[in-house]
């Protein structure tokens, strides 16, 4: 069967969604094409941290009520060093705050948005091939989860199909645009049923490795712990997860509670740039185009960033057929990217030991400036909240 659109998206994560809702309020149809169940991508524990662009945009497509009601408005974060907690004031300092509330809970509310608004959207498709995307009438060939081709006619695809995914590869010779720096660890991450033993997240540097304490709501703790990069899950008991968070997160006085742990996974850490965002009618946002260590809680919102700037690009495009505009999608885009992307590895950097004494003492230089300086900590404060 041929669907018509004006916008084929593929893949129905947080990018491929809130574009959705984006250029419905705009009057601009839509289809979403995922190969993944709903459940599926609705269960994926990821990101934790909204910067406020990303609140804004939630709110500006409809789906920021919840968000209001049951996230946690953060002032700053906390360094640490063993023995030394410092708040990063962001409020204080670049006058801006961020949001906890964790991805999963996103995916939950554009989920609710696109039955309300009756979104189409094909779950479990495979054979996902795109065509003519060189052309003003693109088209996506798939085979849909009950085993049909089907093919859609659109004027512009959107490949928000995340890192893993078909459409940066339908770029002639992409390869030859990307950057790819991977990092000698990964992180462990747990989720745990147990009220966060701290009001904001805590980035501590320890000699044993990184550890973060985040959370999801006031019964649900979110933490990190840095581990070797092809480490083993079977040998991370709940005991030894929480024995090594409660050492690299120690301070006097203070001590981390535990509870029955609900999730655990290690995830690589890499920086990947695609400096080809777009290609003819073929235009990539968030992880498909980009990935970032999750150390400074960017991954999620510069997916946002770019989608705000997709759609924007969209409506000039096929509303008011500005080529000019839609032919600089992938310059302004990038701009965001390179600036997120220095930062995340950064912040990687200084707070991930790699067994090496002499970067140990340069890695405590640094932190320690940024916890002595105001300037220091304002250049980290702005990089965080997402101030351009
Ligand atoms: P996504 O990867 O979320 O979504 C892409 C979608 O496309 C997926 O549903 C996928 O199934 C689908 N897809 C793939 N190939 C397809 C095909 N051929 N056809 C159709 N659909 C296809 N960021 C943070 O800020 N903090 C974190 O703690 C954090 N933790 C993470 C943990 C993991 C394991 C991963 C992978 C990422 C994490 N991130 C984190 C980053 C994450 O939040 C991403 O930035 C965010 O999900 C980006 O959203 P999308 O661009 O929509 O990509
Ligand atoms: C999370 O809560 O999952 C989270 C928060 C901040 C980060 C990374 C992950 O930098």
């Amino acid at each position: 069967m041929t669907f018509k659109t004006r916008v084929a998206i593929i893949g129905a994560g947080p990018a491929g969604l809130i574009l959705a809702r984006y250029l419905a309020i705009h009057n601009i149809d839509t289809i979403v094409i995922e190969n993944r169940s709903r459940e599926y991508v609705q269960s994926r524990v990821r990101a934790g941290i909204l910067e406020a662009q990303l609140v804004a945009l939630l709110d500006e497509i409809g789906v920021g009520e919840r968000l209001h009601k049951e996230g946690f408005e953060h002032q700053g974060i906390y360094l640490q060093i063993p023995g030394n907690r410092h708040h990063i004031n962001f409020k204080e300092l670049v006058d801006q705050t961020v949001w906890a509330y964790g991805q999963t809970e996103i995916q939950r509310d554009l989920h609710k948005a696109c039955d309300v608004q009756g979104q189409k959207n094909f779950y479990e498709v495979t054979d996902v091939n795109l065509v003519d995307v060189n052309s003003t009438k693109p088209k996506v060939h798939f085979t849909d989860a009950h085993g049909i081709k089907q093919v859609i006619e659109c004027e512009a695809i959107a490949g928000c199909d995340g890192f893993w995914g078909v459409s940066r590869k339908a770029i002639p010779n992409v390869e030859k645009d990307c950057f790819e720096k991977v990092y000698p660890f990964s992180w462990l991450g747990i989720m745990a049923n147990v009220k966060p033993s701290i009001d904001e997240l805590v980035y501590a540097w320890h000699p044993k490795g990184f550890a973060l304490n985040s959370m999801r709501s006031e019964k649900v703790t979110r933490l990190y712990l840095q581990v070797e990069p092809n480490d083993d899950l079977a040998k991370w008991s709940d005991e030894r997860c929480w024995d090594e968070l409660s050492e690299r997160l120690a301070l006097d006085g203070w001590e981390l509670e535990r509870g029955p742990i609900t999730e655990k996974s290690i995830l690589a850490m890499r920086s990947f740039v695609s400096n080809k965002m777009q290609y003819g009618r073929l235009f990539l946002a968030g992880d498909a185009a980009h990935t970032v260590p999750p150390t400074g809680a960017k991954g999620l919102n510069l997916a946002a960033n770019d989608v705000r700037l997709l759609g924007e690009t969209l409506v000039e495009l096929l509303t008011k057929n500005n080529q000019d505009f839609a032919d600089d999608y992938s310059r302004k885009a990038l701009e965001k990217v390179w600036g997120a992307t220095r930062f995340s590895w950064w912040f990687t950097s200084m707070m991930h030991t790699n067994g090496d004494p002499f970067d140990a003492q340069l890695q405590l230089a640094q932190i320690n400036h940024v916890i002595k300086s105001k300037y220091a900590a304002a250049d980290l404060a702005e990089k965080y909240v997402g101030v351009r």
